[in-house]
């Protein structure tokens, strides 16, 4: 099932999410919701949160659903290593239409556990890195546009502004 994803200023996005300890069918539920939500997006990667979950379950694919070996469900991810240091424009499915250059590590090692609950390592570098890094964010209540500083972080906060006005209209 397709899912509505929470848009900038949702509160929801700034919440530091929990731990998963029930691994059952509602999280696997929730997983292949994700993936679905995902893939409709289309977007390469969302976190729980994003669909209004306050929990720690991530989903990645660089693929977009055309190969299955490139999805990655991650429950409790945790960054054990990371190296480098590389700048590249990103979005988020929560901030439509604004983008910006972000630095981020660029190799890690992250352990997460599984849909049934099996702990597993995963080492990944460049854009799989850094989808990883965006959605783990997510889980800990960041969005991409935090890491801004400078003038690019006073041209995201005007735009910002906007869009929650944007929203405001919408909703009223
Ligand atoms: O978490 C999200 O908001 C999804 C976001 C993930 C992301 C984008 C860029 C860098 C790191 C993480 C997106 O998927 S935005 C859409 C996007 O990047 C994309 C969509 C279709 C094809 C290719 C890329
Ligand atoms: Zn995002």
């Amino acid at each position: 099932m397709i899912r509505p994803i929470r848009l900038y200023p949702d509160p929801v996005l700034r919440v530091r999410c929990p731990e998963v300890e029930i691994f059952d069918d509602e999280l696997r539920r929730l997983a292949d919701d994700m993936v679905e939500t995902m893939h409709d997006a289309p977007g390469i990667g969302l976190a729980a949160p994003q669909v209004g979950v306050e929990s720690r379950v991530a989903v990645v694919d660089l693929s977009v659903g055309e190969d299955p070996d490139q999805l990655h469900v991650l429950i409790n991810p945790e960054v054990l290593d990371r190296e480098g240091r590389g700048v590249e424009v990103e979005g988020c499915l929560s901030i439509p239409g604004i983008t910006d250059k972000v630095p981020r590590s660029l190799r890690i090692r992250v352990r997460a556990r599984d849909a049934a609950g099996e702990a597993f390592e995963i080492e990944a570098d460049d854009w799989l890195a850094r989808a990883i890094l965006h959605e783990i964010d997510h889980l800990d209540g960041v969005l991409f546009v935090d890491h801004l500083r400078g003038l690019r972080r006073e041209r995201v906060r005007r735009q910002l502004k906007k869009l929650a006005e944007t929203r405001d209209e919408v909703l009223a």
